[in-house]
């Protein structure tokens, strides 16, 4: 039996806001286009949602039902919400390596693995809520089940933050009260020949054979005969499968001055070292590649003798490549990658990483939460923030 989890926020966008913002907080917020002009609301708090207002619905409906005095309106802002996900992922990936994510504020886990260290899957998800919610200050839901439809019909009864734990021996009795809306892929259409066959519930297929299903219905019939029935197999694809994690950049016009290029891949570098972090894995090898203006192009890498996840080893690793290389030839892209990932293990993390590695590890660790709560540019190495200052970023 596997033990699935769909983690998904609540009201991710308009919980952000709200964290955010202690003057809005309870009120009814909207996050979307701005009142008076045309657009959607992209999503709303729950105490928005009280007054009817929902997502994807246009703004002028949802100022009909909510005045504007009444609730508060924002726009989205998408890099902030952009990297409060990614702490939500590196969360997630404390607990297992198979974690897919679906959007910025969803992802399913497989903890079968986990439970032996962890504890159970319910406490696992507990766990989960807790982390998210002590360190982003964020709410959070959890569906446990052994099948990720299940998992996710799950989660979704449990808003807003809740945990919802379903037995392989409930599965069927938790569907079958549930309208055949929550199958993914139902719309309306689906839904309104279903109903003409007498079918609203997902206890309505569950009653039904498969062979009169894909009679009446075609080859989906079988399809929402097994979802009906709980049956799902489909793994957990992890989204670490990637075997090189890069940046590169062509710029406007060629570079030639070596400190805007090493401040470039001190930029990239953080990039890369973050995602490595929220991904749990850390790089053997340190690509630099170089597009002269001449469209030759050179790549270099270095093979560390610890594997690393930090930006600074990222950085001078980079830097000590780009030394090497003529100073005066103009380049035209500039770009780093790293490789030879392996997942970072929780063991063995202590003599695997040596201790500069490791001060900057927890120097770089602590930026990340501070970058999840101010977004990307709430924390820089001094030498970007000199940078922007120069009116150069
Ligand atoms: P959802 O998880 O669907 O919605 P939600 O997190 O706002 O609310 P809840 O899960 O508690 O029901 O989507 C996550 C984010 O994705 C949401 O905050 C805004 C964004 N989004 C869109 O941009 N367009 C959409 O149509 C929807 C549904 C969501
Ligand atoms: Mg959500």
């Amino acid at each position: 039996m596997r033990s699935i989890l769909h983690v998904d926020m609540d009201a991710f966008y308009a919980s952000i806001e709200e964290r955010e913002n202690p003057a809005i907080r309870g009120k009814p917020i909207v996050v979307g286009a701005a009142p008076g002009y045309r657009g959607v609301v992209t999503t709303c708090s729950y105490a928005a949602r009280k007054f009817g207002v929902r997502s994807a619905m246009p703004i002028s409906r949802a100022v009909r039902l909510l005045p504007p005095s009444a609730g508060v309106y924002l726009p989205v802002r998408m890099s902030l919400y952009a990297s409060v996900s990614r702490l939500v992922m590196a969360i997630l990936a404390r607990y297992t390596p198979l974690v897919e994510p679906l959007s910025l504020d969803e992802a399913f886990l497989d903890v079968g693995a986990s439970e032996k260290l962890f504890g159970d899957a319910r406490t696992i998800a507990e766990r989960i809520r807790g982390d998210i919610r002590r360190e982003l200050a964020l709410p959070a839901s959890v569906g446990v089940a052994p099948n990720k439809f299940v998992a996710k019909v799950a989660s979704d009864s449990a808003k807003p933050d809740g945990i919802l734990l379903v037995e392989a021996e409930r599965v069927l009795e938790f569907l079958a009260p549930l309208s055949v809306r929550r199958i993914f892929g139902v719309g309306p259409e689906m839904e309104a020949a279903l109903k003409r066959e007498g079918i609203s519930l997902i206890g309505d297929l569950q009653a039904r054979s498969p062979e009169d299903l894909v009679a009446r219905l075609g080859p989906i019939g079988a399809t929402l005969h097994a979802l009906a029935r709980g049956d799902d197999d489909r793994p957990v694809v992890a989204d670490h499968e990637a075997k090189s994690h890069g940046h590169e950049t062509t710029f406007e016009s060629d570079v030639s001055d070596r400190r805007a290029l090493e401040t470039c891949l001190l930029r990239f570098a953080e990039d890369v070292a973050f995602d490595l972090r929220r991904r749990r894995l850390v790089a053997k090898t340190v690509h630099l590649k170089l597009r002269y203006h001449d469209f030759t192009t050179v790549t270099r890498d270095k093979s560390l003798e610890r594997p690393v996840q930090t930006a600074k080893r990222l950085f001078e690793t980079a830097r000590d490549l780009l030394a090497k290389l003529d100073p005066r030839r103009p380049v035209r892209l500039i770009g780093i990658s790293a490789a030879g990932l392996r997942h970072e293990d929780a063991a063995a993390q202590r003599f695997l990483f040596a201790n500069p590695e490791e001060r900057a590890l927890r120097v770089e660790r602590a930026m990340d939460s501070i970058r999840g709560r101010y977004g990307k540019d709430g924390v820089r190495p001094a030498r970007l923030l000199e940078e922007d200052q120069d009116g150069d970023g």
